[in-house]
């Protein structure tokens, strides 16, 4: 069990660290970004999910501790990748409650790393626009001025309104791995991802399929039109000193 006063412990101890899975054009394999997705290096437990301390991170302050080192280590670590090579982070509906705090981290991170903002991508679901909150919104915006882009996380996998993609300023989704995992087995499946990329093409929005497991899967996405694609089959998410030497020799 995870418990709250272990995580404020280990937060003070610097254990949570940004582990970094590739995203892939499909057309030529090529890396067009790393989403970075946090792990939390427990001296006796090993590495833990974020699945089982995000929930609890986020009844508390601890999501903003969090989130803002996550997006100082991943600013930093994309600041040394070549420069067509974009990151990705998630950013909690609870981190948007004091949107100011927000912003103001975007901003350092920004400023500490040097990073171009356009090769820093926030992914948001749509769980964080259910409240169609002016606050939200305009933070969304601001972000957006600053030069940052935003991709639609998990896209498919709860009410999925399309007209969030048309009421805020998104450059990318990312279509939910459930899709993919049903790509083979259910009829319906191909014919939605379909559906979406033709939109998001309408739209001028990038299409991310994330979950991709296997080379049938991989060809069949490639035949349905998806520019990019992430999942196990091109690569798990990456250690830090791992994702160092995937671009090691680029510049
Ligand atoms: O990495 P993994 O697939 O185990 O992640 C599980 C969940 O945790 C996913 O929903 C993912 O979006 C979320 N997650 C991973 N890293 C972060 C992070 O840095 N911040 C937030 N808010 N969520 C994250
Ligand atoms: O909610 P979000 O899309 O941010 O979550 C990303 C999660 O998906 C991470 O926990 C990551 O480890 C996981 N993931 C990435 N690729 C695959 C894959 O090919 N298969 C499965 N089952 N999970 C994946
Ligand atoms: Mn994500
Ligand atoms: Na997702």
């Amino acid at each position: 069990r995870v418990l709250e006063r272990d995580m404020r412990a280990a937060i003070d101890r610097g254990e949570f660290v940004a582990f970094f899975q590739p995203i892939y054009n499909l057309r030529d394999r090529s890396v067009v970004a790393c989403e970075a997705l946090v792990r939390w290096r427990h001296p006796a437990k090993g590495l833990i999910s974020p699945a089982l301390f995000i929930p609890i991170a986020e009844k508390s302050a601890m999501i903003e501790e969090i989130g803002a080192h996550i997006l100082k280590e991943a600013c930093h670590a994309a600041a040394t990748w070549p420069a067509h090579v974009a990151v990705a982070v998630n950013i909690s509906a609870a981190q948007f409650v004091r949107p100011d705090r927000l912003i103001t981290t975007v901003q350092e991170a920004l400023a500490a790393s040097r990073l171009r903002p356009d090769r820093l991508h926030l992914e948001i679901t749509e769980s964080l626009l259910l409240q169609d909150s002016a606050l939200t919104r305009r933070a969304i915006q601001r972000l957006v001025e600053i030069g940052v882009k935003f991709a639609l996380d998990d896209f498919g996998a709860g009410y999925s309104s399309l007209s969030y993609l048309k009421d805020y300023p998104f450059s990318k989704v990312k279509i939910d791995r459930t899709f993919t995992e049903s790509l083979m087995s259910c009829a319906a499946s191909p014919s939605i991802v379909k559906a979406v990329v033709q939109i998001a093409a309408d739209l001028a929005l990038d299409v991310v399929v994330e979950g991709i497991e296997t080379v049938e899967e991989e060809d069949l996405l490639r035949r349905l039109g998806p520019s990019q694609g992430q999942g196990f089959l091109f690569s798990k998410p990456l250690p830090p000193e791992a994702t160092r030497r995937l671009f090691a020799g680029e510049q």
